[in-house]
């Protein structure tokens, strides 16, 4: 019987999820889900939330050989599942958006024959013509993106071209200052892969291309026709075209699993479908597949997301539309202060998540006037190039009045700037770490005057992903399998918040003076 398997590797950890379908028996079951988490698995790299902020406030990176350890790891770990691993047709995987890997061209070969007996980081160690990755909590890149601007003729241009204004975290920026600050590993770089890409190549042996949805968080890929966009590339870095990875569709099979995983692991000959970005394979973990519906994931950043019908663009110029992997188009918008943010509050008063919801509970809605812009880091929507939380009217050491409003500030911003992607929907799919926590559920519910369904506790991105490659394996042997029918069974809730109805006049009454108040 087949299986398919998924991975998701995130900010702070890398998860699998390995799914059982039988689409004629009606059986679609999650057989296995594993989480290894950075910060614990790989104290040597001295990562901090999967992370290393520099000393600037601003540079944010991770030495992608930790990467290369984790999936070796999680490959002993999916040995032990006691899934019989050649059962599985189709691996596929998600990554966090935007981060970057460099490899000289001692990585092709290096590919192409990984020995079995040794470990995989032995083997790649040698490969990375740039020790560490920007991810996308790196915002160091603010003078690279006027540069990009100003070569592509203003924010509209770009948004136009390729989805985005240009973004700080974004890939064109980040390499456009490797380029410039480091000519020399610039010059040793065969190839540049997003974190999505640069894992499928582990997998399959060979330099894996990149597929439309996380494409399109470089700013470099033209959305309507999802091909490199030559102005573009020209404006990141000088001869940056060949060392890209070519662009591919979601679904596109890169190869057969490389033997490395097969002796070393005891898989079978599985395909290896192209990678997508985090929030593209939670779009249908999450199952939105139909224009109109709308999804969060609170997660270490929050996002707003759903699938739109065309490439619409946020007028306000703060949102992002990625390639689907179904095809079509999603929209998102992206907040760094998500768990980070509920985490410092949580922290600054001493308390774990039952304690956090409890404060909550004992304040009403509104919070008397009092409000929060939740910037403890540089935050992407809306812009603000430096950290610096604004409180209004609340005594931040007061822990009820904080705690709410962190979290109401947070589902404010959210319902502001999603308005673009969905002016009004009745339920919204929630998903992702803090979805755990249904008082913080409520709130959102209240803010978006709408029911949330929480598809958890799952990975929604892994689970995309195994879907994923599910539907590519089917595709691929002439046998498609309709999106609606892929999801299903596997994106139901588990849990229903409808929204106060008095809870909700409050904060329509709010949101215009909280739009005001947390405008940078
Ligand atoms: P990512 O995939 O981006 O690494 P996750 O979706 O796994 O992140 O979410 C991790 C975050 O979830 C943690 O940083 C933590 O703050 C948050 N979290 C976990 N449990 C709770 C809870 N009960 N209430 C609020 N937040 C929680
Ligand atoms: C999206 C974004 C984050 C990352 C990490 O644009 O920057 O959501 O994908 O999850």
């Amino acid at each position: 019987m087949p299986t398919y398997l998924g991975f998701d590797a995130s900010t702070q950890s890398l998860t699998a999820t390995i799914l059982d379908i039988d689409l004629d028996r009606a059986r679609r079951d999650i057989v296995f889900e594993h989480t290894i988490t950075f910060d614990e698995a790989f104290p040597g790299y001295r990562t901090a939330n999967g992370v290393i902020r520099g000393e600037d406030g601003v540079t944010v990176t991770t030495p992608p050989a930790m990467w290369v350890a984790a999936l070796d790891r999680m490959g002993a770990e999916l040995a032990k599942s006691g899934v019989d691993l050649g059962t599985i047709a189709a691996i596929s995987g998600s990554g966090q958006q935007h981060g970057s890997v460099y490899l000289t061209a001692a990585a092709a070969d290096a590919f192409a024959s990984l020995d079995p007996s040794r470990p995989l980081i032995d083997q790649l160690r040698h490969v990375f013509s740039r020790p560490v990755s920007p991810v996308w909590l790196d915002c160091s890149t603010g003078a690279d993106c006027a540069a990009i601007t100003g070569a592509l003729g203003g924010d509209a241009a770009v948004a136009a071209l390729t989805g985005s204004r240009a973004y700080e975290r974004f890939t064109g920026a980040q390499i456009h200052k490797f380029a410039h600050a480091e000519p020399d590993a610039y010059a040793r770089t065969d190839r540049i892969h997003l974190v999505s890409s640069f894992f499928a190549s582990m997998l399959a042996g060979t330099h894996a291309p990149i597929d439309p949805g996380d494409g399109a968080g470089m700013n470099l890929m033209d959305l309507a026709s999802r091909t490199w966009a030559p102005a573009a590339l020209n404006a990141a870095a000088p001869d940056l075209a060949r060392r890209l990875p070519p662009l591919a569709d979601s679904w596109a099979v890169v190869g057969e699993l490389a033997p490395y995983w097969q002796r070393r692991y005891g898989f079978g000959p599985a395909k290896v479908i192209a990678w997508s970005g985090d929030n593209p394979c939670s779009l249908i973990g999450l199952g939105l597949i139909d224009a109109g519906q709308l999804g969060i994931s609170l997660g270490t950043s929050d996002t707003v997301f759903g699938p739109v019908a065309r490439a619409v663009h946020d007028p306000r110029g703060a949102g992002h539309v990625f390639g689907s992997p179904t095809g079509g188009y999603m929209a998102l918008t992206c907040f760094a202060n998500g768990s980070l943010a509920r985490e410092r509050v949580r922290d600054m008063h001493g308390l774990d998540w039952h304690g956090f919801a409890a404060r909550l509970a004992q304040t009403p809605p509104g919070n008397g006037g009092g409000m929060l812009a939740p910037w403890f880091v540089p935050e992407i929507t809306p812009p603000v190039p430096h950290a610096g939380a604004r409180w209004k009217d609340v005594d931040p050491s007061e822990a009820p009045r904080a705690v709410r409003a962190v979290v109401e500030g947070q589902a404010m911003g959210m319902r502001i700037h999603s308005r673009w992607i969905a002016p009004r929907v009745s339920t919204i799919r929630v998903t992702g770490g803090a979805a755990a926590n249904a008082a913080i559920l409520q709130v959102i519910a209240d803010v978006f005057d709408a029911e949330l369904v929480r598809i958890a506790p799952r990975n929604a991105a892994s689970l995309g992903a195994a879907l994923r490659a599910f539907h590519a394996d089917r595709l691929a042997a002439g046998a498609p399998v309709p999106w609606r029918d892929v999801v299903a069974g596997f994106t139901d809730p588990d849990l229903r918040v409808t929204p106060d109805p008095a809870a909700a006049a409050v904060y329509r009454e709010l949101l215009p003076k909280y739009e005001t108040f947390a405008t940078p």
